[in-house]
């Protein structure tokens, strides 16, 4: 269940969705869009894990996050940002990270070797995956002037590389879920809608399908863009 309301300050668009059954006092800001893969990991970590949230709505669309207040929250203008008291955090891979070793620790393994290869999903995420299916997507659902075709390209490229690395295991690092999962998973979820399909990666469909098993799971809205139109 969620209830929206106007929150002071942020302007007469920007609405706050409070997680009814988590609506405590301490709960953390998630400063979102809903269309957006790097702000979906954070929400769906906090439904995953139960930390209590709530989420505020910047309108991209009108140019919210290139505007105060938000520039003295992130001046790169640019969402995800969290605001946990007084302490705030830009940054998706910066977020899941604080979250999982403030509140959810068996989420991000402390061993060296666990966390370094956590650490090449982010690293896959903040870049393949972004460059890649990501950025396909903001070409047909937002009309991004972006070279489509090369996107696909990394899109394929960063695919063929988890398909393999799926082939053996349920979940990226270790035996279980991890932020590196999380952080993998909006976009690639999502490809379809910039014309990547995931026909050819069984593998990666199975993964898909286990993130979405697990309880808390909340979706990312579905567009009708691309093959997915
Ligand atoms: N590295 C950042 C990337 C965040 C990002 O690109 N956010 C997009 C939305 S998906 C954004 O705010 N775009 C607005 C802009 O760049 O003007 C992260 O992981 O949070």
């Amino acid at each position: 269940m969620q209830s929206a309301g106007t929150i002071e300050g942020s302007g007469a668009r920007s609405k706050i969705w409070v997680h009814e059954e988590t609506a405590m006092s301490q709960a953390i800001r998630i400063h979102s869009f809903p269309l957006s893969g790097h702000c979906h990991r954070i929400e769906l970590f906090a439904s995953l894990t139960g930390i209590n949230h709530e989420l505020v709505l910047v309108d991209l669309a009108t140019g919210e996050h290139k505007k105060e207040p938000f520039l003295t929250l992130n001046p790169a203008g640019k969402v995800p940002v969290i605001e946990d008291g007084g302490v705030v955090i830009a940054d998706s891979n910066a977020i899941l990270v604080y979250l999982a070793r403030k509140y959810a620790p068996d989420w991000l393994p402390a061993d060296a070797l666990a966390q370094a290869q956590v650490q090449r999903f982010l690293s896959l995420a903040a870049n393949e995956i972004a460059n890649g299916p990501a950025a396909a997507r903001l070409v047909t659902v937002f009309g991004a002037q972006l070279d489509a075709e090369r996107a696909k390209a990394t899109a394929t490229y960063a695919f063929d590389l988890l398909e393999g690395h799926l082939r053996s295991r349920d979940w990226l690092v270790g035996d279980r879920v991890t932020i590196a999962d999380v952080a993998i998973y909006s976009y690639t979820a999502h490809a379809p809608e910039g014309n990547v399909s995931l026909e050819p990666y069984p593998n990666i469909r199975a993964f898909l399908a286990r993130v979405e098993a697990l309880p808390g799971f909340v979706a990312m809205p579905a567009t009708k863009a691309g093959l997915a139109a």
